[in-house]
């Protein structure tokens, strides 16, 4: 039988998903395996700063001593942003383990959606969500993302994905496992460092009331999937896609070389990437973060107001 008592609410996003009110969700990966100290820190902190401001209650979403946590102290954030990869990158699949021995986790997109499913929480932001990597049809990586998407009610928030992936194979197996992915003022997936990718979403919407009446009828319609909504990075922090694509692309080729695998690939080519750009991608990165914090905040207000299902 599920047993909650591995979920741990803090008081006030407990107090406020009792009352009915706006609560975002919010992962670690991308303070702990994602960004260099401190500027994972100071990200994470204002992500949560962002996220109140725009009428919503932050839930930062790890595994601290083995509990599933929804809502940290500013003390545990700190902690896991000083240990960075010291902390297990946890998905699905390492959830169970990670609360068995009591351990730390910093919860990917999967990860993060499973245990905010959990507590009651529907909307998610993040940066960037994993997907179907390059050469996939032989390495067979792709991201426990994806699957989450596929059968956890969570929305996700971001912009959209870096183009690390296959991003026409991660539409492609969003669109089998019958995931929705939205535009917000926008036709385009974004690339995440860039508005564009040359790929469509299923449907553009410029508002976030309506998103939110999207997912409510799909919750309604007994849809069991998640749903993306790609923000494009606003124009003045959006990087120049040559570049970027040259930078990706030699992190890509380091990876080969070296014969980086498994749940090591993801944060091995964000790190390559921000060295090799000598931190102007981080720059990027922590503003769509942020303007992504304020999408969901008021998509999480807009999906309060119209009650429970
Ligand atoms: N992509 C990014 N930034 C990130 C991640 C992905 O641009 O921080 C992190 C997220 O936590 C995501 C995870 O869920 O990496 C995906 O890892 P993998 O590819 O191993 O599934
Ligand atoms: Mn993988």
């Amino acid at each position: 039988m599920l047993q909650t008592n591995w979920v741990v609410r803090s008081a006030e996003v407990e107090e406020t998903l009792a009352a009915g009110g706006p609560v975002v969700a919010l992962e670690s990966t991308i303070i702990a395996h994602g960004m260099p100290y401190p500027k994972n820190v100071e990200t994470a902190l204002a992500v949560e700063q962002v996220v109140r401001d725009n009428g919503a209650i932050p839930a930062t979403i790890a595994i601290i001593n083995g509990k599933m946590r929804a809502g940290l102290s500013v003390d545990e954030i700190e902690l896991l942003g000083k240990e960075g990869a010291a902390v297990p990158k946890a998905s699905r699949r390492d959830l169970a383990v990670l609360a068995a021995r009591g351990s730390m986790g910093a919860t990917t997109v999967a990860g993060t959606m499973a245990v905010a499913n959990l507590a009651g929480i529907s909307v998610f932001c993040t940066g960037g969500i994993g997907g179907v990597h390059r050469g996939a049809t032989e390495t067979m990586d792709i991201s426990a993302d994806l699957e989450e998407l596929a059968r956890t009610p969570v929305m996700v928030v971001c912009a959209g994905a870096k183009s690390i992936l296959d991003l026409g194979l991660t539409l492609e197996y969003l669109e089998t496992q019958g995931v929705p992915v939205l535009g917000y003022k926008t036709d385009e997936l974004p690339a995440f460092y860039t508005i564009s990718s040359g790929f469509g979403v299923d449907y553009r919407v410029d508002d976030p009331a309506e998103i939110a009446r999207i997912f409510k009828a799909q919750l309604e319609l007994g849809s069991r999937q998640g749903m993306v909504v790609g923000n494009p990075i606003p124009e003045e922090f959006a990087m120049d896609r040559d570049y970027i694509d040259a930078k990706i692309n030699e992190a890509l080729a380091e990876a080969d070389r070296l014969g980086i695998k498994g749940k090591d690939t993801t944060p091995f080519l964000l790190d390559a990437i921000q060295k090799a750009t000598a931190g102007k991608s981080l720059e990027a990165n922590i503003q769509l973060v942020l303007n992504n914090a304020a999408l969901a905040a008021q998509i999480a207000v807009e999906y309060s107001k119209l009650g429970p299902i």
